[in-house]
């Protein structure tokens, strides 16, 4: 099925066995369109899918793995127990992005919280930051050395930093990684190695962000040390911050420990927010609310990450690991002004790299990626243009800054275009490179800018021409009859919250019906308010960003809308209304 604005969008209903669909429905007294949603997710995995429907704050037995089952995680503990007993200091060091922020100060916050005596002796955190890399830098163990440092606690990072790791335990100082990154070929020669990444691992959850492994370690030292600390309110926050912040999936095949790591947070950070993410909330002119993966999103991460980008990351991690509500104030002060300053930045950078593309006469129907180069932009920014370029075209597009002798660039895929592949295919003008498939990073030398840019080109071109449109297919969960859009429906999807990404709010489509009135609304018209009509049933619906639409779907006797379900609060009057994405030629 297509767009009908957009010949190129496609959309297809995901299959699930209809016998499958009837036994969910039986077994959890829903309806089959629920029971349709909850098949394709859970599978008939009827144990994870009844827990579905439990409802108190925490994690149900059964939805979280124990900590020990995690490969390595036996022999962390230990050695932790170790130097709480002899008092050691004790070094963390965590990647600088919200998901590294978050991991450290689960792990500083979680050994802090033991009052038992003995107790942690010293414990430092630094978070690094983007002028050494991610990972264990030379400047991080020359300082463990300098300070006589007993223990090292990586955090979101350290599985390839084998190098450093070997030096530092031959200097006597033993090396804890928890990290949720891919090893290589062999785990690095530290004490232990907690990664589920990890190639001998059978735990259930893959997918744990490195915040998410940071809690599976402070669990498994509280329950070896028979701590009854019932719920960790706390760290459940930060464990869904990383989580959410590293856009690891929620579910996959049924497994959904991640999202229960993220439900359980979430409910703790509505409740009672930490303070530095109250303080952050409370600056930006938010009330109290509910908290949703999008607050994270939209709200939280981009000040944290803003602080690696334009300031000094250790700001934000004090915000986390903050217990004083006057400190946590003046700290998300400080992380306002950088995310101001990253917008300001973020704009110009945006301006300067549209107008090199306008000059170049870049045409995006021509080109498969965008390539945009600058003397010396920001590093940290040369991101979030890449990012915006990307999305503003709708292909992948790398972003460079040029300096002395080299460049160093950033690069965004698209669904269906992985971008690493792209540059591992170009990787002889390249000096080094990584990332994943939506994002990378790389360094080269300025003689090889040519060069890159004609390989990147055509491996992208390739790519596009090799379709991957079945990778674009964007999926539908099912057809609905407009009675079926109900209040009952929406309360039972709520079960599947929270939605982010490995789960997605469930999208639905209706067709043939009649548009009752239609109008652009909000400032400069930009939005879509319309009434559809079924045969008994009028509904409401609104676009965001699809004012332009409207004469298209004026032109058209039946309408065929694709839309998420959505709860409309009208002067205290709840009603459901459809969130509309698209209408179906
Ligand atoms: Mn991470």
């Amino acid at each position: 099925m297509r767009s009908l604005f957009d010949r190129n969008r496609v959309w297809r209903e995901k299959k699930v066995k209809e016998s499958l669909v009837e036994r969910t429905r039986k077994k959890l007294n829903c309806s089959s369109v629920c029971a349709r949603v909850i098949s394709d997710r859970y599978g008939s995995d009827f144990e994870r899918s009844e827990l579905l429907h439990s409802s108190s704050g925490e994690p149900p037995e059964g939805a979280i793995h124990p900590p020990e089952t995690l490969k390595g995680l036996s022999p962390a503990v230990n050695r932790l127990i170790e130097a709480l007993e002899k008092e050691e200091k004790i070094f963390v060091h965590g990647d600088f992005d919200v998901d590294g922020l978050s991991s450290s100060a689960l792990v500083y916050r979680g050994l802090k919280s033991i009052d038992e005596t003995p107790g942690p002796g010293t414990v430092k955190v630094d978070v690094g930051s983007r002028n050494f890399g991610h990972g264990i830098s030379r400047n991080v163990s020359s300082r463990l050395l300098e300070e006589d440092f007993d223990l090292l606690i990586t955090t979101d990072c350290g599985v390839r930093g084998a190098e450093e790791i070997s030096h530092l335990q031959d200097f006597g100082i033993d090396v804890i990684v928890t990290d949720h990154h891919e090893p290589g070929e062999d785990l690095p020669p530290a004490l232990a190695v907690v990664d589920p990444k990890r190639k001998d691992s059978s735990y259930p959850n893959p997918y744990l962000a490195g915040a998410g492994v940071a809690y599976k370690l402070v669990r498994g030292l509280q329950r070896e040390l028979g701590l009854k600390i019932p719920a960790n309110r706390e760290l459940l926050q930060l464990a869904a911050l990383g989580t959410v912040a590293d856009l690891v999936p929620l579910v996959v095949d049924g497994e959904d420990e991640n999202r229960w790591l993220v439900k359980a947070g979430l409910d703790n950070m509505s409740k009672a927010p930490l303070l530095g993410i109250s303080a952050l909330l409370g600056e930006t002119g938010g009330e109290k609310e509910k908290i949703t993966p999008e607050t994270i999103s939209y709200r939280i991460a981009p000040k944290l990450n803003s602080a690696n980008r334009v300031g000094d990351p250790q700001v934000s991690f004090l915000l986390l690991a903050t217990e004083s509500e006057r400190r946590a104030r003046h700290l998300a002060k400080t992380l306002i002004d950088y995310d101001r300053d990253r917008s300001r930045s973020q704009d110009k950078l945006i301006r300067r790299a549209r107008e090199k593309l306008d000059d170049r006469g870049f045409d995006p129907k021509e080109k498969s990626l965008v390539f945009v180069s600058g003397e010396n932009w920001n590093q940290g920014i040369i991101g979030l243009v890449a990012s915006r370029l990307s999305s503003r075209f709708g292909l992948p597009a790398v972003a460079v800054s040029r300096e002395k002798t080299r460049i160093r660039g950033s690069a965004r895929g698209v669904d269906g275009v992985n971008i690493v592949e792209g540059l591992e295919k170009c990787s002889q003008y390249l000096i080094r490179y990584g990332g994943h498939e939506m994002a990378g990073g790389f360094s080269a030398s300025v003689s090889s800018t040519t060069d890159l840019q004609e390989c990147l080109e055509n491996w992208a071109s390739q790519q596009s021409l090799q379709g991957g449109e079945e990778a674009r297919e964007k999926l539908l969960d099912a057809r609905l009859d407009p009675v079926q859009a109900s209040r009952n429906l929406y309360n039972e999807l709520e079960g599947l919250e929270p939605f982010g990404k490995g789960n997605p709010k469930p999208r639905f489509w209706m067709t043939e019906l009649n548009i009752v009135s239609a109008r652009r609304v909000g400032n400069s018209k930009k939005h879509l308010k319309m009434k559809l009509a079924g045969k008994d049933e009028v509904l409401d619906g609104i676009g965001f960003g699809m004012g332009e639409n409207l004469p298209t779907l004026q032109n058209e006797r039946k309408v065929n809308p694709v839309f998420t379900l959505d709860l409309n609060d009208w002067r205290g009057q709840k009603k459901i209304q459809l969130k509309l994405e698209d209408f179906l030629s």
